[in-house]
């Protein structure tokens, strides 16, 4: 059907241009939601049509700054690019683009950072003031219009119907099989007027396989073949194996306790090296007809679904090796039967990760010996990528695990410390800490036999002494014993830190 051409709708293929002449319906200031999510999806040549009019634009002494929001992180030919150019203002909600980071952390760009699963609610209040262009990478077009959407979904249903203009990229190096993989669901509302989101398992299908997108908002349709950004994948080290250890182990226990069923519970996982090794663990022991509820889908989780582990899998979007895409496209009639990709909204939905019952495991830059967690600011003040969907899933998931090597930068910085220099995640809603010392499970645990438990459990040989020794004095200090600390000392480690490069 679509052997010539992925736009057959004849309405839009009037509208077919380049890149270079759909960038003139951006303007300096506009605001432009973007597709993309963790390097997939994103669109491929917009961005740098975008980033030769900056260039021309500062030749005639003009600035070309847009507001930049996406689903979550994209790839270095957008947020990197435009970053380097100043062409960025203000992004949402989420990136981890040195560039940008950079930017961000001089004060030359403004980052506000949200809980994913809520940016398209504040779109829709209008918290986040006008959007102006929605610009979204899509797979391809039927006769009638509708909209087979590409390797990710991010808040692209949200930025269609709240933009004025609609740009399309239609790009043939996605797999046109991936039609039939998405569920578009178009019953969410602001309240009072909200409603039950009525899915209660990951396999559940709510919604619709196409965008909706009225052909008269579309401005201009691009014609694009480029491959997303796939990471290379590296191997396991020992470190992440070991923690990955923990955790199956942890599960092992859960399950003869009655606590977890033998199939576990739906499995959200970040990506990355350490949640890599605890899928591969998983795909190794005695678990089978596992299901995800999770963010992206990575190669560990491809992996799953392919030996039977995981019986299916729904995320936003694709977060893969070059190999496992490669898996993906060769196998994709199989995969599609297994893996749904929903809207951020609805795939970090708090109501539906709280009513399945998720799993949660996430990374973290530190943890504190009562259990608040800091994700994001590295040294308090330094914003390294943003909360992402963490924040969803780890307070409202059934059991929420925190991920980490117990140092950092060789030994120079601890990962468990007195008091966190910046809180993403509470006390109350860090259920688990597991480095590769050990497993700390802090639930029914109070303040101080929390302490007690991570410092014993989770530290680093080099700082564990260090941290009693704190705790204790914290004890005797005179000061309330509930969540003893020793305030003029308990970011004492941090200040060592930017001294003298050593906690
Ligand atoms: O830097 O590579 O330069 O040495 O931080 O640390 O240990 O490789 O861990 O890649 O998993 O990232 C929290 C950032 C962890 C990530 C964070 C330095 C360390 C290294 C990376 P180098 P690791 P990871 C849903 C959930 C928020 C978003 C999220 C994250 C680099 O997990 O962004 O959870 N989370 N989304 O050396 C200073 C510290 C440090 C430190 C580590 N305390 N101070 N630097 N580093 N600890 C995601 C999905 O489902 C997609």
């Amino acid at each position: 059907m679509f052997s010539q051409s992925r736009i057959l709708c004849p309405q839009l293929r009037k509208k077919i241009m380049s890149a270079d002449q759909a960038a003139q319906f951006i303007e300096n200031g506009d605001t432009v939601g973007m597709s993309g999510f963790t390097g997939a999806g994103h669109p491929k040549a917009l961005p740098a049509a975008l980033v030769e009019k900056a260039k021309s634009h500062h030749l005639e002494g003009k600035p070309f700054r847009i507001d930049l929001w996406t689903g979550a992180s994209t790839a270095p030919e957008l947020d990197g690019l435009l970053a380097e150019v100043e062409g960025i203002n203000r992004r949402l909600p989420y990136q981890s683009d040195p560039i940008c980071r950079k930017q961000i952390n001089e004060g030359h760009m403004h980052y506000v950072d949200i809980h994913l699963s809520e940016v398209s609610q504040y779109a829709w209040s209008g918290f986040l003031g006008k959007l102006n262009t929605a610009v979204i990478e899509v797979a391809g077009i039927h006769e009638d219009g509708r909209i087979i959407p590409s390797s990710s979904i991010g808040n692209n249903k949200t930025w269609v119907e709240q933009a004025d203009k609609v740009i399309l990229e239609v790009n043939n190096k996605q797999s046109i099989k991936l039609e039939g993989m998405h569920d578009i669901y178009y019953g969410t509302a602001l309240p009072p007027n909200r409603k039950p989101i009525l899915l209660s398992k990951p396999s559940d299908r709510i919604g619709e396989q196409y965008f909706k997108i009225p052909p008269e908002k579309v401005v201009a349709v691009i014609e694009t073949s480029s491959p997303d950004r796939n990471s290379p994948f590296s191997p396991a080290d020992d470190i992440s194996n070991q923690i990955a250890e923990h955790i199956l182990d942890f599960f092992d226990h859960e399950v003869k306790q009655g606590r977890l069923p033998a199939s576990l519970l739906p499995i959200q996982s970040g990506v990355g090296n350490i949640p890599n090794a605890v899928l591969d663990g998983l795909d190794k022991g005695p678990y089978k007809d596992l299901t995800a509820y999770t963010e992206v889908i990575q190669d560990g989780m491809l992996n799953m679904l392919k030996s039977g582990t995981l019986s299916i899998a729904s995320a936003t979007a694709f977060s893969l090796s070059p190999q496992a895409m490669d898996e993906l496209n060769e196998n994709i009639d199989f995969y599609r039967e297994k893996i749904i990709l929903r809207q951020q909204d609805i795939s970090n939905h708090p109501e539906i990760v709280r009513r399945i019952g998720v799993i949660a495991m996430n990374g973290l830059l530190e943890a504190d010996i009562y259990g608040n967690v800091n994700s994001t600011h590295v040294m308090g003040t330094r914003m390294m990528n943003g909360i992402g969907g963490s924040g969803d899933f780890t307070r409202n998931g059934y059991l929420s695990i925190f991920m980490t090597p117990s140092i950092a930068k060789n030994g120079a910085i601890s990962a468990i410390v007195p008091m966190v220099s910046h809180v993403d995640h509470t006390e109350h809603d860090v259920k688990v800490i597991v480095t590769e010392q050990g497993l700390a499970d802090l639930r029914g645990l109070s303040p101080r036999q929390r302490a007690t438990t991570v410092i014993e459990k989770c530290a680093h040989p080099m700082y564990k002494e260090k941290l009693l020794d704190y705790y204790e004095r914290a004890c005797h200090s005179g000061r309330g014993m509930h969540t003893p600390h020793i305030l003029e000392e308990s970011l004492s480690w941090h200040q060592r830190f930017e001294q003298t490069g050593h906690m």
